[in-house]
C-alpha cells in the first residue's frame, strides 16, 4: 500500500473526506486521479479505498483468473433493496448462476427481435410528446424524456407493463423512489455512519416499501391474469434452470424484478442524454449521423431490427458518449487469490480496488493528449483494432459484465436513429455540461430546441 500515492493532506479520523464533494464523490475522484495518477488510495474515515484509473492497470484487473467482480460501496449499499439479485449477488451466491442462466436468453438474437416492435411503440409515444411540446414552442427536459422513455421500454418489453410515463406530467413515482435509494446508497459512502442519515434512513424505508408494494403488484397481475408472451417475467417465473431444474423462490423474483426494471433503464436513460448533448453540440457530426440515417434507412418508414445495427456512425456517437462519461462510472474488483497488481503492488486474497471507468476511458496513454475531446472517429474499426484489450468499459468486464448490453445499445441506437432522422436539436449556447450522480451518472439541467426537419430532407 505504502507505494501507492494518496491526496497530502490526512486527517485523523476523517481521513482525506476534506473538501470532498458529498453529492459528486466521482467527480471528486476524478479530480484526484488526475493530480495522483493511474493508482492512488484515500482514506475515507476509517476505510482506505484504492482507485484504479489507469489503463494497464484496469487491463490487469480484467484478468478473469486473478480477479472477480466485488460486492461492495454503493453495490453493497442496494444489498437491503435487491439482495441477491442479480446485480448484487455476491460471486458465490447460488441465485446469481441460477438467475443468470435462467435469464440469459431473455437477451438472445431471437429475444431481442421481439423486443423490437414494442422498442418502436415506445419511441413513438415520445415523438409524439416532443412534437407536441415543439409545437407549442417549448423546449424539452432531455434526461426526464429520456427516463420516460427507458422506463416505459424495459417495463413493456420484460415485464409487459405500462406506467403511463408520458401521460404523466412529473416523473412516474417509482422513478423518484428509485432516484430517491440511489441517491441514499450513494450518500451512505459519504459519511462515517449510517447513524448521521436516520432521517434519510426513514425515507429510503418509504421509497423501498414503494418499490417493493409496485413490484408485488406487478407480479400479483401476471399470476392472476395468466403468462404474458414469454418475457423476462415469465422467465422468472416459470423457468426451471435447464439442468437442475430449479426455480426462483418469490422473493428472489421480486428482487429481479426491480433489479431489471432499474438497471434496465436509468443508466439507457443517461446514456441517451449525454448522446443528445454531444449531437447538440458538435453540428459536424449530427449531420454525419443524419445523413447514415436517410442513407441506411432510406425510404423505409418503420426500420426493422437488422437495420438497427447498421448505423455504423450513430453507434460510435453512443460509444463515445459512453467513453466521456460512463453511467456506470465505476466497478470494483477484488482478488481471487494472492496476487501482484501490475507486477508492483501486492494484493491479499479478497483484497479489492474501484476502478474508475472515467477515468480509464480518458488515459492518454491510450486515448492520445486530446482525450477528453469528443471525437466518434475513434470507434472505426481500425481505431478499435489497434486498441490495446480492455481499455472500453462501460459494461463491466468478466462473468459479471451487464447482461443488458445489446439490450441497452439496440434501443439507444435505435431511438437516436428515429430522433436524428425527424429533429434538429439546438441545445442552449450558454449551457455548460453539469454531471448528477446517483451512484449513476446524468447531464443536468439539459435541455433542447427542436425543429422539425424537412420531410425528405
Ligand atoms: Mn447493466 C451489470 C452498465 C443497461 C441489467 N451494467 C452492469 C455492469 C455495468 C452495467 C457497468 C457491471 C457492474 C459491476 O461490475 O458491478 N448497463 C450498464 C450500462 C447500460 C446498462 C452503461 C446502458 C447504457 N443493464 C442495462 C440494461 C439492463 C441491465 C438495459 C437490463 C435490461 N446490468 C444489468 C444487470 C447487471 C448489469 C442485471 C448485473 C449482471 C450480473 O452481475 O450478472
Amino acid at each position: 500500500l505504502s507505494r501507492i500515492p494518496h491526496p497530502p493532506r490526512r486527517l485523523p479520523v476523517l481521513g482525506d473526506v476534506l473538501g470532498a464533494s458529498r453529492t459528486k464523490p466521482l467527480q471528486d475522484s476524478l479530480r484526484h486521479a488526475r493530480r495522483l495518477g493511474p493508482i492512488f488510495r484515500r482514506r475515507v474515515f476509517n476505510r482506505e479505498i484504492v482507485f484504479v484509473g489507469g489503463a494497464a492497470l484496469a487491463a490487469d484487473m480484467a484478468d478473469e483468473s486473478r480477479f472477480a467482480k466485488h460486492v461492495g460501496l454503493g453495490v453493497a449499499n442496494l444489498r437491503p433493496v435487491v439482495g441477491d439479485g442479480l446485480f448484487t449477488a455476491y460471486n458465490h451466491e447460488p441465485n446469481w448462476q441460477l438467475a443468470h442462466d435462467v435469464l440469459a436468453p431473455g437477451f438472445s438474437r431471437d429475444a431481442m427481435a421481439g423486443y423490437h416492435p414494442m422498442m418502436l411503440a415506445v419511441a413513438d409515444r415520445l415523438m409524439d410528446h416532443w412534437d407536441r411540446e415543439m409545437a407549442a414552442g417549448r423546449t424539452v427536459d432531455v434526461p426526464e424524456d429520456m427516463t420516460k422513455l427507458t422506463l416505459e421500454t424495459i417495463a413493456r418489453t420484460g415485464f409487459g407493463h405500462d406506467f403511463g410515463s408520458f401521460e404523466r406530467a412529473r416523473p412516474h413515482p417509482f422513478v423518484t423512489a428509485m432516484v430517491g435509494t440511489l441517491t441514499y446508497a450513494q450518500r451512505l459512502n459519504t459519511v462515517p455512519s449510517p447513524f448521521l442519515l436516520r432521517r434519510a434512513a426513514r425515507r429510503n424505508d418509504r421509497d423501498v416499501a414503494y418499490l417493493n408494494r409496485t413490484v408485488d403488484d406487478l407480479v400479483r397481475a401476471r399470476t392472476a391474469g395468466g403468462a404474458g408472451d414469454g418475457d423476462l417475467l415469465d422467465r422468472m417465473l416459470e423457468t426451471a434452470h435447464p439442468e437442475t431444474g430449479e426455480r426462483l423462490s418469490a422473493e428472489n423474483v421480486r428482487r429481479q424484478v426491480i433489479t431489471f426494471l432499474v438497471a434496465g433503464h436509468e443508466t439507457t436513460s443517461g446514456a441517451l442524454s449525454f448522446a443528445l448533448h454531444y449531437l447538440s453540440r458538435h453540428p459536424d457530426v449530427a449531420a454525419r449521423a443524419r445523413a447514415e440515417v436517410d442513407r441506411v434507412w432510406g425510404g423505409t418508414a418503420v426500420p426493422g431490427y437488422d437495420q438497427v445495427a447498421k448505423l455504423r456512425y450513430v453507434r460510435r456517437v453512443l460509444d463515445e458518449s459512453q467513453r466521456l462519461w460512463p453511467t456506470v462510472p465505476a466497478f470494483t474488483r477484488e482478488a481471487r487469490e494472492d496476487t501482484v497488481l501490475g507486477g508492483v503492488h501486492p494484493m491479499r486474497r479478497g483484497g479489492w480496488a474501484l476502478v474508475l471507468t472515467a477515468m480509464l476511458h480518458r488515459d492518454p496513454e491510450v486515448w492520445g493528449a486530446d482525450a477528453d475531446r469528443f471525437e466518434p472517429d475513434r470507434f472505426d474499426p481500425q481505431a478499435v483494432r489497434t486498441r490495446p484489450p480492455h481499455t472500453f468499459k462501460p459494461f463491466g468486464t468478466g462473468a459479471r459484465a451487464c447482461i443488458g448490453r445489446q439490450f441497452a445499445l439496440h434501443e439507444a441506437t435505435l431511438v437516436l436513429g428515429l430522433l436524428l432522422r425527424r429533429y434538429d436539436f439546438r441545445g442552449d449556447p450558454a449551457y455548460r455540461l453539469r454531471v448528477t450522480e446517483r451512484l449513476t451518472l446524468m447531464p443536468e439541467g439539459l435541455r433542447l430546441r427542436l425543429e422539425r426537419r424537412a420531410p425528405g430532407a
